[in-house]
Formats: structure tokens, sequence, C-alpha cells
């Protein structure tokens, strides 16, 4: 098949989603094209076989900003003409969808061949930002108006029914997020010392300075039990400045690394003995299940779709997102007990295997792809 790919070029989820994806169905014979406006880390190393079309736009007085929605949209219009796209697969609705659905529009009226829209949503385009009173009716459009709706859990699925009146009318399939089990796996060598790690964007739905400090509190438990830890932190975003304000208030700086954006995140997490995710809503959380994958397990706070990919007790631990004793508390216990954590984590890499193999999973959207090109598609 011929498929586009349209995506956020962001350390965030739905572009690394979108790049893996992309170099998936490339390897599997697809002819992929990506469509960002900048180069999406994940394919900074080799985009394989997928064709890269970064289309930023050009700058002009009348604009506020550079409107490279438009040029990418320009792009995918220009390649569907020449070379023409079976399907256009949006990830992020917002502005990803209403682009591909104008794509699609746009081919109709110029009487090309037709393509199908499948849009992936992946959580904050559904509340925090396309729930927004200034976005919410272009979003609710963009879920009735595909072709196929897709997310990433089936937490995500029921929030997209209760915030965008109760969906598309056709259904939305629940297509997991997936991981690379060769690329994130297990190694032999734990860390020195106690290590816990979160990779994220700083964004404060992830709430990093509240882990920074549940970290300091568990660090003073296990000081008393006269043992060490240390948090590994990985990425950068709107809070790091007030995150490295914590450390160094909570005096905990010696024991917190600050890794700043890294492409060498299989090599960093598989070491660790936990993952931490400390945030305030959460569809899936790809890292988690990344850390899963390379024998590591989690500790978490019980929301969105976390216990989807995370099995509380089995895998890792989940506490209640308000309660930050509890989560000092199992931080400090798993951190303790490495033998305990290291149980955890090979359940985790079995849940992983079991799950969320990328091959599995990619199949899913082939399927969702055949489905609609074959005329069966459900929407619209
Ligand atoms: O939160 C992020 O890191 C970015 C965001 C995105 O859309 O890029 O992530 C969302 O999509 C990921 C991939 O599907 C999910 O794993 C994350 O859970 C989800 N983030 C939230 O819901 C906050």
């Amino acid at each position: 098949m011929r498929i586009g790919i349209i995506c956020h070029p962001t350390y965030g989820g739905s572009g690394v989603v979108a790049s893996e994806l992309a170099l998936s169905l490339a390897e599997n014979g697809h002819s992929i094209h990506l469509f960002s406006h900048d180069v999406p880390p994940r394919l900074l190393r080799g985009s394989g076989g997928v064709e890269l079309h970064v289309a930023q736009g050009s700058p002009y007085p009348l604009f506020h900003s550079t409107p490279h929605d438009l040029a990418i949209m320009s792009r995918v219009l220009d390649l569907h003409r020449s070379e023409g796209l079976d399907v256009l697969h949006a990830h992020y609705a917002l502005p990803h969808a209403i682009s591909a659905l104008l794509v699609r529009e746009a081919a109709r009226s110029a009487k090309l061949d037709p393509l199908k829209v499948v849009t992936t949503l992946h959580g904050t385009d559904i509340t925090l930002v396309g729930n927004d009173p200034s976005y919410a009716p272009l979003t609710q459009y963009a879920i009735t108006a595909s072709d196929a709706v897709t997310v990433v859990s089936e937490d995500l699925a029921a929030r997209t029914r209760v915030n965008f009146d109760g969906g598309p009318s056709c259904g939305i399939h629940v297509i997991p997020n997936f991981v690379d089990l060769e690329e994130f796996r297990p190694v032999e060598e734990r860390s020195e010392i106690a290590s816990a790690i979160h990779i994220s964007n700083f964004r404060r739905v992830k709430r990093v300075p509240w882990l920074v400090n549940a970290f300091a509190d568990a660090l003073a438990m296990l000081r008393a039990q006269g043992k060490d830890a240390e948090l590994v932190l990985v990425g950068d975003g709107p809070q790091l400045g007030e995150t490295r304000r914590v450390a160094r208030e909570r005096d905990v700086c010696d024991r917190v690394r600050f890794l700043g954006l890294r492409s060498d995140l299989a090599e960093l997490l598989a070491p660790a003995d936990l993952f931490c995710l400390a945030s305030t809503e959460e569809s899936f959380g790809l890292s988690a299940l990344e850390a899963m994958s390379s024998g590591t397990a989690v500790l978490g706070t019980r929301v969105g779709g976390v216990a989807e990919v995370v099995v509380d007790g089995t895998t890792g631990v989940l506490v209640d997102p308000t309660d930050r004793a509890a989560f000092a508390g199992e931080m400090a216990r798993l951190l303790g007990d490495r033998q305990e954590a290291a149980q955890l984590g090979a359940a985790a890499r079995e849940r992983a295997v079991a799950r969320f193999d990328r091959r599995t999973v990619v199949e899913q959207y082939v399927s969702l792809y055949r489905e609609l090109v074959g005329g069966a598609g459900p929407c619209p």
C-alpha cells in the first residue's frame, strides 16, 4: 500500500509512534511517506525505507508565524497528485487530522484518486488541547469526518466518547502503542547504585518537580537504612528549570542526574531498577512500555490508560496520583530491594513481549488500512 503519515517532529509519544510505525511499514514493503515540519527524533539515526518530507513553509510579513501545516498539506497533495496515496494517517488530532481531511477534500474536488483518512488520537489532543473551547469544535469535526479513528488505549476511547458526543458514529479502534523488543531489551548488568529513571518532555502534566520531591523523601528513608540511590532524568521541556530548583532546594543535586535530550534511550533504560512516571494524566505511557521491554519495573500513577500497560503488583506498582507519600514509600521500598524490582522487571519484559510486540501491533494498522482501501471500512 502507499501510505502517507503526518506527525509532530517532537520527542513526545505521538511523534515516536508515528515514526516507528512508518519504519515498520516500510520494512514490510509498503511505500511510506512521512510528512512533518522537521525531522522526527526517531528518524535522525536513519529513515530506513521511509521517504521523509520536511515542509516548513515560507515566512511572509502577513503571517503571525509561518503556517507549516499549510506547507505540509500542499506537499501531501502534490505527492498524491504525482504518485497517489491509498491512506493518509494523521497522528494527533490538531492540526494533522484537519490537514489530512482538507487534503482528502482537495483531492476529491480535483477528481484525483480517493484517499482514506485515518486519525490516531494520542491523549492530550482530546483532553488538554483538543478539548479547549478554542479548538473543540474542530476536534469534533476531525473525529467525525475521519474514515477511521484509532486510539492508544481503552481509557482514551472512553474519554473520546465522553468529551466528543459519543465519538465517531462508526466506532473507535483501540490499537495500543508498541515497542521494538530487539532494541529495548534487558541487560545482565544493573547500575552500580540503585537507580530510578524518568524520561519525558518535562511538560506540567508529567510533574517532574513532584517526582524529584518524592525522590528526596525516598532518599531520606533509604539513607536512614544505610542505603543509597540516584534519580536519572532524561529530556527537556517547560518544567526543567523548576525541576532543577526543587533538586537544589531539597539538597539532592548530588543524587539527581540531568541528562537532557538523548537518543540512546535503550542503553539508559535497561540498567535502571525502576522507571518512574508521575503524570496527572497519561493515555498510555509509551516510555513506561519501553522501560518494561528493557526489563525495568515501573512505578507510576494510576491515571488514564497506564493500568492497561503496567499491571499493578506484577510488572510494577501504581499509586494514587494525589498520594506523594505512597509514591515515595514505594520508591524507597523498590530501590531498597533491588531483587524485588528485578522480579517485577522480568515480569514487565514478559508482558511487553506478550502484548505489545511491534510486529503484531503494526499488523493491526495494516488490517485497518486494507479494510478501508478495500471499501469495507466503517466510516463515514
Ligand atoms: O505526553 C507526551 O509525552 C506527548 C504526547 C504526544 O501526543 O506526543 O503523548 C501522548 O501520546 C503517547 C503516544 O501515544 C502516549 O504514550 C502518552 O501517554 C500520551 N500523553 C498523555 O496522554 C499525557
